[in-house]
């Protein structure tokens, strides 16, 4: 038995694992995330309602595209998404951070904003796909009812949507500019940092209609590597770039990460951290735990904290605690440049872990 991959073409989080698998070229089946496979499969495997969802070819169930890419990189041969170099792998998971968590935010704007009948009836098509088109829209309408209703918990209101299309129109011209020189962010191979940009570019931006007109407008080469790197199977091939460079082009993104990313996530740390000591009974962490201010594009407003994010970060700082020397050095001196200093002494306490799909501190 090959893989299975359990998801669905309009869900952001099935693009980026689809675009993994893809391009490490593994055998894998898709199946679409239907009611009936909700109900028979991910909940008694997963016990909570949620795609993607990877099982293993020993009928074993993987949830959290990073623990599936983990998964599949340790499992299979291959070149592999994290680069050898320091500086670079520390790139690369910065930017899955980023992709996952932060771009999601023009993701779920510019999905309810410009396409919504469009994604009313691909949650139809999804959910009940033997239905009549009308009955599937209608379907679909209710199932996507919990999606749009996560908004203002993500700080999507009126007030921050001018922002956030200012902010995502800067990010998109930015890595405009930098694929004229390169294939994906560090070379002539997709790392863990292409996948987690992704999942909010392909399945939203660049396949919600009116997002995709958009994009195509401001940053053809955006949309140009939206195909690739979600590419059908093929060979693998490409490479990073040598000595553990970081290309100028990729340097305002990074920036943006540490000027608008970075701020939310040291509030989150900050605020788990006072639930963890209000709660101590509890090893279990909600889904979000209150409400915070936060800023994009200049703009102030309410979001919830999600303390998911720290897991993702914690990623990125598990790595720099493993270098010393020169490579700690040159590690340091990058996030200075990028104006994220403040993560060479920042530590995830407690620590976070995932455990039967849950998040829990260890
Ligand atoms: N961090 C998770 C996110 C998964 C996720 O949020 N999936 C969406 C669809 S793309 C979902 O099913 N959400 C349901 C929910 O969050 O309750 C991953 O990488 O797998």
């Amino acid at each position: 038995m090959p893989y299975q991959l359990i998801g669905a073409p309009l869900s952001l989080y099935s693009g980026k694992i689809r675009g993994y698998l893809r391009w490490k070229n593994v055998a894998y089946a898709e199946v679409l995330s239907t009611a009936e496979v909700y109900k028979a499969q991910i909940m008694p495997r997963v016990g909570w309602p949620v795609i993607p969802v990877l099982i293993t070819p020993d009928d074993e169930t993987v949830q959290d595209t990073s623990d599936m890419i983990d998964f599949v990189e340790n499992a299979e041969a291959g070149p592999s998404v994290y680069p050898a170099g320091a500086v670079q792998k520390l790139a690369a998971l910065i930017l899955e951070l980023f992709g996952d968590e932060w771009l999601l935010i023009a993701a779920m704007h510019y999905r309810w904003q410009y396409n919504e009948d469009f994604v009313y009836q691909e949650f139809g098509n999804t959910a009940v796909p033997k239905l009549p088109k009308a009955e599937r829209y209608d379907i679909g309408k209710q199932r996507a009812e919990k999606f749009k209703g996560s908004l203002p918990f993500l700080g999507i209101t009126p007030a921050t949507a001018p922002a956030i299309e200012k902010t995502y129109e800067a990010f998109l011209r930015a890595f405009d500019i930098h694929l004229a020189a390169h294939d994906f962010l560090l070379g002539s191979r997709p790392s863990i940092g292409d996948f987690g940009l992704l999942g909010p570019l392909y399945a939203h931006n660049y396949r919600d209609p009116a997002s995709g007109a958009l994009m195509e407008k401001l940053a053809p080469r955006v949309t140009a590597w939206c195909r690739n790197t979600h590419a059908p199977q093929h060979p693998l091939s490409g490479d990073f770039l040598p000595d553990d460079q970081i290309p100028e082009t990729l340097i305002p993104i990074l920036q943006l990460f540490a000027g608008e990313h970075l701020p939310i996530l040291v509030s989150t740390l900050a605020e788990t951290q006072k639930w963890v000591q209000d709660n101590p009974g509890t090893t279990e962490l909600p889904r979000a735990v209150g409400f915070h201010k936060y800023r994009i594009g200049g703009i102030e407003e309410d979001r919830a904290v999600f303390p998911y994010c720290l897991w993702m970060l914690q990623r990125v700082l598990d790595h720099l605690a493993t270098l010393s020397g020169a490579k700690r050095q040159a590690a340091d001196g990058f996030l200075e440049r990028i104006g994220a200093g403040e993560l060479s002494n920042m530590q995830i306490l407690p620590r976070l872990a995932r455990k039967n799909f849950k998040l829990v501190r260890v």
